[in-house]
């Protein structure tokens, strides 16, 4: 190939992703993002993302590398190392922590081959109660995460009735159980966890305490939650949700003294080989040094006092978007929510979470389905998933929040009125196709999209301007 030839077949392949990645800029900007694991990252992230730090191979960790030329991806990954531990206030001598795994499915399977041998048992939240797939999540018929494959799961649940996590059942199980870890982590869960609680029950079976925290590490950064640390052996987290960077993965690990026996003879932890052991060379290559350098300047972030008041403002909003549509006649599982997200249960409205996301996505509302506590098939989950990060980053206030509940009961409304326009027993293909073939429907999907994207197109995005 001549140079000019290749730099039009270059040119040719970047028109294209460059106009897809357009339309995903305009989607984002004009859209109402509530999807609760998402949120916009800062110009300085994405610059430091798209650095030449994506270029360098440096298997091994700062100082033992097996490759040349690794001077400053060392003291880029001995620097994040030191934010992460600043960023949650830990102290090096009883923290260590990991900032390589790629993100947080990768760091939870780390820390599962690091300290749980093969078959080994693993308790998580049950997936349809609000746990994360990585968290052991299996059904009657099949193993579905490789958690279930390689280790033995058994789930805790939430009581269906609250939809408060039902500790007194998690402790009756694990009695019997005897996992050897446990795991305080949630995707889809509006409530702080109790870990002292947790704590307890690991100590009874001698069993290990991990937090996933990645749904509020922002929020625990910023201390408006309650912190997993005093509790937890180790914490895992994903960097890109309330957190605000790129996608990554983090493993904090306690270091020290893990027990004092009658006689007062200690028992150390050796968490810190055996993580770093399995994160490299047991499941990773070469670390993502670009990510790493995005999620350094992303926990520098974290530490100043206007991300504190971006974290207060998640919470206020989110109480706000709760308790508007509350007062819109909707029923949210547990009544509210300690955190960024709220579980809307649609099944006193007679619809479900499939049908009303696919009318809300054509409205340019963005958010997810999921089951709801006694939920009888996963296949129809009732409920709809909302989170406040996204449009917080972007300025929403209060008074916003309600105006964005005001949209989704618009969307919902609609979606009941093209239920009523099919057979009850309608599929979600036949729903689907009503609602992009009705041109009744059609005309009011537009109408309300219009004022959705006038809305949102009001307020800032941060990140880069032209991507
Ligand atoms: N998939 C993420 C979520 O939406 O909660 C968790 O990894």
């Amino acid at each position: 190939l001549s140079l000019n030839s290749l730099k039009s077949l270059l040119q040719a392949a970047m028109k294209e992703v460059f106009s897809i990645i357009k339309k995903e800029k305009h989607r984002q900007t004009y859209g109402l993002e509530l999807i609760a694991s998402e949120n916009f990252t800062s110009r300085a992230v994405l610059e430091a993302l798209g650095s030449c730090m994506n270029n360098k191979y440096s298997e091994g960790y700062p100082g033992q590398r097996y490759y040349g030329g690794t001077e400053h991806v060392d003291e880029l990954e001995r620097l994040c190392q030191k934010r992460a531990l600043d960023a949650y206030g830990l102290d090096s001598e009883k923290w260590g922590v990991n900032v390589q795994p790629y993100s947080g499915s990768p760091a939870n399977f780390a820390v599962y081959t690091a300290i749980v041998e093969p078959h080994g048992r693993i308790m998580g939240l049950d997936l349809p109660d609000g746990g994360h797939l990585t968290h052991g999540f299996m059904t009657e018929k099949k193993k579905i995460s490789a958690t279930s494959i390689f280790f033995e799961s058994m789930p805790y649940k939430v009581n269906p009735e609250t939809g408060y996590i039902d500790y007194d059942r998690l402790q009756e199980n694990a009695r019997l159980f005897h996992p050897k870890l446990i795991i305080a982590g949630t995707s889809c869960y509006s409530r702080n966890l109790d870990y002292a609680r947790m704590r307890r029950i690991a100590d009874e079976n001698s069993a290990y305490l991990m937090a996933d925290m990645a749904h509020i590490s922002g929020l625990v950064a910023a201390g408006v939650v309650p912190s997993p640390f005093e509790y937890c052996d180790i914490v895992s987290t994903t960097t890109h949700k309330t957190l605000r960077g790129c996608r990554a993965g983090i493993i904090f690990y306690r270091r020290g003294v893990r027990s004092v026996d009658a006689k007062g003879k200690e028992t150390l932890y050796n968490l810190e080989s055996l993580i770093n052991q399995a994160v490299f060379p047991g499941l990773q290559g070469g670390p993502h040094n670009h990510a790493i350098a995005g999620v350094a300047v992303a926990l520098k972030q974290a530490m100043t006092p206007e991300f504190r008041a971006y974290q207060m403002q998640v919470l206020v909003n989110c109480k706000a978007l709760a308790n508007a549509l509350i007062n819109h006649g909707y029923n949210i599982v547990t009544g509210g929510s300690d955190n960024h997200l709220i579980l809307l249960d649609l099944r006193s409205k007679s619809t479900d979470g499939g049908r009303a996301e696919k009318v809300l996505e054509a409205c340019a509302i963005a958010c997810n389905k999921n089951t709801c506590p006694g939920d009888k098939s996963a296949l129809r989950p009732s409920g709809l998933r909302f989170g406040s990060p996204a449009l917080t980053s972007r300025g929403l206030v209060e008074e916003d929040f309600r105006k964005v509940a005001e949209f989704i009961h618009r969307g919902i409304e609609l979606t009941l009125e093209i239920q009523g326009s099919l057979d009850p027993k309608a599929t979600l293909k036949e729903f689907k196709e009503a609602l992009a073939q009705g041109e009744k429907f059609q005309q009011r999907v537009a109408e309300l999209k219009a004022e959705v994207e006038a809305f949102s197109g009001q307020f800032p995005m941060p990140g880069l301007p032209e991507l």
